[in-house]
């Protein structure tokens, strides 16, 4: 784990920690032991932390079968503790696996509907690599707003590393050209893309990323190493259709999940997992440029369904819920 993650990863959680077990931990006060109604509403409540409809039955069923085990009555840090082991199995035990470095210039593709979080994602695998005692370089490849350029060059300034830009308007593939000669011709080790993300017109979108691509294959013929879809876990499902759109627009690599901070639904990481063939490599939890990590299971599952925090969690809950 990068920059003390696990602690990112786990407060970043934090709103559906609290949407789950806080809901769970209320529904245990009133529901001690096992009824069908119980186990309705901790299916209903990790629905609405867009796990997706077959990994919330799936769970649903591992809390009961435990129940049965246990004579039909258990504590909420039990209920976590199964929901943990299952979640992190269910997420495929990926665990935070640093990129394969390839080039040089290793050759990062950021794409993505607008603002879902590239720009900012960029920024964030700058510093990463930059950490890593790597140079980078940044290209402006979102050359349909001016203001994106400029966003990108803030970030270049902030991370200290350098950007490849032409004016607005600028053919997208030619400044990913460009910035790969220049990273040719210093020996830098990362060059990282940004995109436009319009997807009002497909036929559009598909030619400009496939020009990238091409055009990027002149300057090196494995380029890009990773193409990274950015998704905003606050999408929730829709999310996964817009995995789906993009698939057959580009090759993907791996998904960069952004603002699991800022959501409710964070539980979307395992629908992500159950439908689409695209591992979640790196998480953003936060508007600055070290808010990431590397994406993994086991530390996802214990973030969200942590047994320390599960007391104060569900008495939050509980004193919510008398409120209302
Ligand atoms: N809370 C939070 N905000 C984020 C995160 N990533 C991006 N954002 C915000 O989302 C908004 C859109 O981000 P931007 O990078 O411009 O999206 P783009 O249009 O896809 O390039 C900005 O206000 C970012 O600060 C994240 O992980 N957490
Ligand atoms: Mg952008």
């Amino acid at each position: 784990m990068v920059f003390g993650a696990f602690k990112k990863l786990k407060k970043g959680l934090g709103r559906t920690r609290e949407q789950v077990l806080g809901r769970i931990g209320a529904a245990i006060r009133r529901e001690v032991y096992l009824t069908e109604d119980f186990l309705e509403e901790v299916e209903e409540i990790l629905i609405a932390s867009d796990v997706g409809v077959d990994a919330a039955v799936e769970l649903t069923e591992g809390i009961g079968r435990r129940l049965r085990k246990k004579g039909g009555s258990m504590q909420l840090a039990d209920v976590a503790a199964v929901l943990q082991e299952d979640v992190a199995r269910l997420l495929g035990g990926a665990s935070a696996e640093e990129p394969v470095m390839q080039g040089p210039p290793h050759v990062v593709l950021m794409v993505g509907v607008n603002g879902v979080g590239k720009t900012t994602s960029i920024a964030k695998l700058a510093q990463y690599h930059r950490d890593k005692g790597r140079s980078v370089l940044l290209a402006a490849g979102d050359t349909f707003r001016a203001a994106a350029v400029e966003q990108l060059s803030m970030w270049a300034d902030r991370t200290g590393v350098e950007i490849v830009k032409q004016a607005m308007g600028a053919d997208p593939a030619a400044v990913a050209f460009d910035a790969i000669g220049r990273a040719k011709a210093k020996g830098i080790d990362v060059v990282i893309v940004d995109t436009a993300g319009r997807l009002q017109n497909k036929e559009g979108l598909m030619r400009e990323l496939e020009k990238i691509a091409r055009v990027v294959q002149k300057q090196l013929p494995e380029a890009p190493h990773e193409t990274l879809l950015c998704l905003d876990a606050n999408t929730g499902q829709n999310g996964i259709s817009q995995a789906k759109e993009f698939t057959s627009v580009v090759p993907l690599d791996a998904i960069f999940l952004t603002k699991l901070d800022g959501t409710a639904k964070g539980g979307v990481v395992i629908a992500i997992a159950q439908s689409i063939d695209l591992p979640v490599r790196y998480v953003g939890t936060g508007e600055g440029a070290q808010d990431f990590a590397l994406f993994d299971a086991d530390d996802f599952a214990r973030g969200l369904f942590d047994a320390s925090s599960l007391d104060e969690t569900a008495q939050d809950a509980a004193a919510d819920a008398t409120e209302q």
